[in-house]
């Protein structure tokens, strides 16, 4: 069989994926050479997307609450509930809450359900929490929500300036662009980032801004630009609106160290071709809109935009967050591009020949809970999101969900956080057999293709909302027979935009047949100078918008949250793959030298997170990347997987004035050492969901490695499956090593307990639970009856290389990044290891210098 070219399930890069279907849920993945977006690189998570697509977990039936229903049933049930509430309490009473992994088919329907049919503005998606001041400022500064750049800009700049984006982890592929880039013209890079990211130790200049001190960084950076003489006063005149004493007013004040800020300020000056990345420390913030526009302020006014290898990029986190923008799936956009005039929504209501359309923007995600909360929404239909965790004060979001009297939830999961509040569950399609397009940070669209045959009773999002909508008696509106027939319509209606002077037009594609649909190519609207006519705004040109500087509360201690580099969000599906578990099992709380010893929490020690809004518990690790004050911790662990270290019930809900987008990065709180009586770490085959203060649980080759820690007695038997046990323990030293041998002569299950020493090597134990048979005795004693060679912290995971076998590499002469990848392969496959690599180089480098000074 041919490869299928599909595009990677993940982050908004937007890889093409050449997959090799071998067997009934078996697939091998392969970069896709002809794909723009990566021309066949793919990093550690699109690489391993083969171990997430297995059925373990998966919602494969209607469920309305613990019952299995048939699919007539539980639609009649979601079509029958959510008409009641309309006549009841009116369309508004009626939300959607959907997500940017959607596929651009499913979120036309979904969009045009509910702002054309049900009538109500209320659909609103996690893309607020993701990319909505970046939409703002583009509306602001554009007059449309266009990214005026490209990928291949990035190979064409002599100057790239990262904000707060972690690219090497969130967007690899992109980053390796980057990286390429430096290597072949000498590319220089700026990460402006609080944290020491591994991206912002691989940048020529680090500047640890302070949390949301960003506009006033821009503001100052235009500044000295201006009095350098580097801006482009022609651009200005020529295309550019700007607000009175617009220049007169930016103020100097960037709170930068200031040899850092002329070093920013010489390299800005020296390199005209300049793009400027910017992700979530730009986005999630009570100031993000500001953000984008001081970005986009300064690219105007200088006129480094329009041209290649410069240009303001906001980078994309979803796989289809861009599509989502597109049809108009932000409660204050009405649909493709469109507002809500009274000219928009005219033209809309007459394509949709829409008997209901809304009369004004809905509610925004934020807005949308609280609305939730206080009872004037009844139904709210969640899909491809899990807002339970994902949404900031999440407790009062699971307050909100479990007092909403019909809540439907569409997953692919069966388990997941917002599920255990739903009323109805239907199964989607997941990665691998939905089928539709996406558009990634570029506005390339590309197509999703089936690999697999629908399990168990699953049905396409698309197909799930337009049958629901056929029982609401839409049916002749939503009557697709499949993925292209909505990519028709959604494509015929970008002609609304097309006529209103915007830049968004489909229309060539409105009459595409289904052959068409099934062998498009990859294709970037708009093309690489999408504003080369002029803006699109209703004078063509550009706006500069006069921003201030945040002037927030700034002492106590604040959280800073975002991703791990194998990790997506809610890890529904990387939590499954053994590979990708590998990189960080636990959710680490990551705290400065000086804080740590300030407050009394040891690495590796336990710490308790609180705020305002709640608290978890965390494991601490100590890291010189942090600033003082500064705290960090990661977004992805949900009660299904951990006790403890639930980000989101900690994170405050303040927003954006602007874009109605949360602050997730920037939250006041306060840190106490925990001290559990008791830590342990149990390995078993099937996963365990333990009673007691603080756990995390991964998954491992043959089963999963649980982390724990408690107080009182630890309950062994509720942990440990039934058979034979094997133990050693020394009550007095409050230590136990169990071992459950399995029949046929391997581990089976193991548990290591201690109240005051050192819990043995993982690593070790970990091989042994994944070996046909187990040296149960070396087990007990909790080390190899011979030592074995320490390889050190794992840091390649394609190819198992551990940090000691690096360094000893790098020792005997492999002193080059090129070299040490050859000599031990690290770094050889998915590439997302070579920040640390080039870091060892350097450390090493370093050591060396010091011993012959
Ligand atoms: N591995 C992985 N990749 C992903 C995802 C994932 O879950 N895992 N998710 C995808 C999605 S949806 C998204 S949105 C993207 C997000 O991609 P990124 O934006 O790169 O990721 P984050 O870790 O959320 O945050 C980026 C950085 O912002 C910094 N930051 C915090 N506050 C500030 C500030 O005030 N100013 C500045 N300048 N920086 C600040 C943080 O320290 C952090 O290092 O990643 C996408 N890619
Ligand atoms: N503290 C903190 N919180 C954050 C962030 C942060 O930086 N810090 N970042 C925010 C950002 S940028 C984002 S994008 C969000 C992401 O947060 P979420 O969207 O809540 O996270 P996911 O785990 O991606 O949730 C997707 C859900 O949809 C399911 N799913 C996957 N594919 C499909 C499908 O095809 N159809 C259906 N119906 N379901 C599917 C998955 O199983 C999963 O339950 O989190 C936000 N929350
Ligand atoms: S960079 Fe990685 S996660 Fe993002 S699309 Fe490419 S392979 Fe997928
Ligand atoms: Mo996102």
């Amino acid at each position: 069989m041919p490869a299928i070219r599909t595009t990677c399930a993940y982050c908004g890069v937007g890889c093409g994926i050449a997959a090799q279907v071998t067997g009934e849920r078996s697939v091998t993945i392969k970069g896709d050479k002809r794909h723009p977006a990566n021309h066949g690189r793919l990093c550690s998570k699109g690489t391993y997307l083969g171990e997430t697509v297995g059925l373990e977990g998966r919602l494969l039936h209607p469920m309305i609450g613990d019952r299995q229903v048939s699919w007539n049933a539980a639609l009649d049930e979601v079509a029958g509930r959510m008409r009641a509430v309309i006549a009841e309490h009116g369309p508004e009473a009626v939300a959607f809450y959907v997500s940017g992994q959607l596929l651009t088919e499913d979120y036309y329907v979904a969009n045009k359900l509910a702002k054309g049919f049900v009538g109500t503005g209320n659909i609103d998606t996690n893309s607020r929490l993701c990319m909505a001041s970046a939409v703002a400022a583009h509306n602001r500064a554009f007059g449309e929500d266009v990214v005026p750049c490209s990928y291949a800009d990035l190979d064409c700049a002599d100057l790239v300036i990262l904000v707060g984006s972690n690219t090497a982890w969130c967007h690899p592929v992109a980053w390796q662009r980057i990286e390429a880039a430096r290597e072949k013209c000498g590319t220089k890079l700026v990460v402006i980032d609080p944290r020491r990211t591994e991206t912002a130790a691989m940048a020529d200049l680090h500047i640890p801004v302070s949390p949301d001190g960003d506009v006033a960084l821009f503001n100052a950076l235009l500044d000295a630009v201006a009095k350098r003489g580097g801006l482009d006063a022609q651009f200005m005149r020529d295309q550019c609106d700007v607000p009175d004493g617009f220049l007169q007013a930016l103020s100097g004040d960037h709170g930068i160290d200031p040899e850092l800020f002329a070093r920013l300020v010489d390299l800005v000056i020296e390199h005209p071709r300049t793009v400027t990345l910017f992700s979530q420390g730009a986005n999630q913030s009570v100031c993000g809109t500001d953000k984008g526009n001081a970005i986009i302020n300064f690219h105007l006014a200088t006129g480094r935009i329009n041209r290649p290898g410069a240009g303001p990029f906001s980078i994309t986190g979803q796989p289809n967050a861009m599509g989502g923008r597109e049809v108009g799936g932000l409660a204050n956009m009405l649909a493709c591009h469109l507002g809500f005039s009274e000219a928009e929504r005219e033209a809309v209501a007459d394509f949709w020949q829409a008997p209901n359309l809304c009369a004004g923007p809905g509610l925004k995600a934020v807005d949308l809970y609280r609305a939730l909360h206080a009872g004037r929404i009844k139904f709210l239909w969640v899909m491809a999101t899990n807002p339970a965790v994902s949404m900031p004060d999440a407790g009062f979001v699971r307050e909100a969900l479990a007092r909403c009297p019909n809540v439907i939830v569409s997953d692919v999961i069966a388990d997941t956080d917002t599920g255990s509040f739903a009323d109805v569950r239907l199964p989607a399609l997941a990665w691998g057999e939905k089928d539709g397009t996406v558009t990634n940070s570029e506005r390339t669209i590309s197509r999703q293709r089936a690999l697999f045959a629908a399990p168990g009773e699953a049905r396409a999002d698309w197909q799930i909302i337009c049958d629901v909508a056929g029982r609401l008696g839409y049916g002749s509106d939503f009557g697709f027979q499949n993925p292209a027939a909505v990519f028709r319509e959604y494509a015929a209606m970008t002609r609304l935009p097309a006529q209103a002077g915007k830049a968004l037009d489909l229309t060539p594609w409105a009459d595409c047949s289904d052959v068409d649909y099934d062998t498009m190519a990859p294709f970037q609207w708009g093309g690489r100078d999408v504003f080369k006519d002029g803006f699109s705004t209703p004078n063509g040109r550009g706006r500069l918008i006069a921003v201030k500087p945040w002037t927030g509360n700034r002492h106590g201690l604040v959280l800073n949250t975002g991703r791990y580099r194998d990790q997506w969000h809610t890890m529904t599906r990387t939590g499954l793959s053994a590979s990708l578990s590998k990189h960080r099992r636990e959710p680490l709380l990551e705290v400065s030298p000086g804080d740590a010893e300030r407050i009394g929490v040891p690495d590796g020690g336990f710490a308790r997170l609180r705020s305002a809004q709640g608290e978890s518990i965390f494991r601490v690790a100590v890291s010189d990347g942090q600033s003082q004050g500064e705290l960090f911790a990661p977004m992805h662990f949900t009660d299904q997987n951990a006790g403890g270290g639930r980000t989101g019930l900690v994170v405050h809900a303040a927003t954006d004035p602007v874009s109605g987008q949360p602050g997730f990065k920037n939250s006041a709180v306060e840190l106490v050492p925990y001290l559990p009586d008791w830590r342990a770490f149990l390995l078993t085959r099937k996963p365990v969901r333990p009673d007691c203060s603080y756990w995390a649980r991964a998954r491992i080759a043959g089963g999963w490695l649980t982390e724990l820690a408690g107080d009182g007695t630890i309950d062994v038997d509720a942990l440990l499956p039934g058979g034979v046990r094997r133990e050693v323990s020394d009550r007095a030293r409050g230590m136990a090593r169990i071992t459950v041998p399995a029949a046929a002569g391997g581990l089976e299950a193991a548990l290591y307990v201690t109240r005051s020493g050192r819990l043995p090597d993982r690593s070790w134990i970990e091989r042994q639970f994944s070996a046909p048979s187990a040296k149960i005795e070396e087990l007990l004693a909790g080390r190899p009856a011979t030592p074995q060679p320490d390889r050190g912290k794992l840091v390649c995971v394609c190819h198992d290389v551990g940090e000691k076998v690096l360094r000893g590499a790098i020792e005997q002469g492999a002193n080059s990044l090129p070299k040490l990848c050859e000599v031990t392969r690290a770094g050889t496959n998915c590439g997302s290891c070579r920040p640390i690599l080039a870091q060892l180089l350097a450390q090493v480098a370093d050591q060396e210098k010091e011993t012959v000074e």
